[in-house]
């Protein structure tokens, strides 16, 4: 698997999931215009490798820097740096020099059929891959998007999800692309089934290890802005996509859709447009409509109990 990703927050916690779950063979870390400033979400990227204590041992491949056709846009009201102002020297913590859209292919054509995307930020690189080769869609054996809801609120608007609002025309053209993927949408399903309440937090807390420590610092500026919006807990839409790859026991119910996102709305750019089989339009999409939530919880949980070792200091 690849994770691709705009490194803030929840994004750390799936990575932990590809770089700790012994199911997973994370083969590189790719890296799209979204959450926080791009160098940021880079300094997160390598915190959450040092963390868990594989500093160097899965690269980091930087990849587009802003949206196809639109200037980029923040999440920095959400999520603060996405790491809680944590910081660490990053002597020696240098990107790999093969762009993240020539890894993704590269990758993708070296494994025919058997790379998994994790795609929990905006769909620029996947869109970019899918234009530079047109061997990457048969290539890649399935995308897991973190992105949209199915028929239900957004969050950067009443209509859109963040990452299908910041690109969706890389939107647009990934799910027009013919790719085999499964939707991890942010309502009703994170909403509903990946929020830990205070209790499940002062569990995590309570652990006490390096990676539940990191959890609670680089998981407490969303959680106030959570809370501001109405929402009791810390959410974990990309986390939730990382697991159900690596455990699909966890998916209690999924639905086939007809996805198409919105790029011309007045009020609903970025809308995921989620047709449920009555409109006349073949499926291009798994959704997931319902997990295991205590199970997903108990999944982090004890991840983040597990004793890493991390090699760099961070404050
Ligand atoms: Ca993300």
């Amino acid at each position: 698997m690849v994770i691709d990703t705009d490194t803030a927050q929840d994004d750390c916690i799936a990575l932990l999931v590809g770089l700790l779950d012994l199911r997973a063979d994370l083969r590189a870390i790719t890296m799209v215009a979204g959450n926080v400033g791009f160098d940021q979400q880079i300094r997160n990227a390598f915190l959450t490798l040092n963390v868990a204590g594989r500093l160097g041992s899965v690269p980091v491949h930087l990849g587009c820097r802003r949206p196809l056709v639109r200037p980029w846009e923040s999440a920095e009201n959400v999520h603060g740096d996405g790491v809680g102002g944590l910081t660490m020297d990053m002597t020696g913590c240098n990107p790999d020099p093969e762009h993240a859209v020539d890894a993704l292919i590269r990758l993708a054509a070296e494994s025919p059929g058997e790379l998994t995307i994790v795609c929990i930020g905006p769909l620029t690189n996947i869109a970019t891959a899918t234009v530079k080769d047109p061997t990457f869609v048969d290539n890649v054996k399935a995308l897991y998007v973190m992105g949209g809801s199915n028929n239900a609120r957004g969050n950067i608007t009443a209509a859109a999800e963040f990452n299908f609002y910041v690109d969706p025309e890389a939107a647009k053209a990934v799910f027009a692309a013919g790719f085999n993927i499964t939707v991890i949408p942010w309502a009703p399903l994170t909403l509903e089934h990946a929020v830990f309440d205070p209790n499940q937090l002062d569990e995590i807390a309570a652990l006490d290890t390096p990676l539940s420590r990191f959890f609670t610092r680089v998981c407490a500026t969303t959680l106030d802005f959570d809370r501001s919006v109405g929402i009791n807990g810390t959410t974990h839409p990309d986390s939730l996509t990382a697991a159900v790859l690596l455990h699909p026991e966890l998916i209690t119910r999924v639905g086939q859709y007809h996805v198409d996102i919105e790029t011309q709305g007045e009020l609903t750019r970025g809308y995921a447009a989620m047709s449920w089989g009555v409109h006349n339009l073949q499926p291009n999409a798994t959704v997931v409509d319902t997990v295991n939530s205590a199970g997903f919880y108990d999944y982090i949980r004890q991840l983040l109990a597990r004793k890493t070792a991390p090699v760099i200091q961070a404050h």
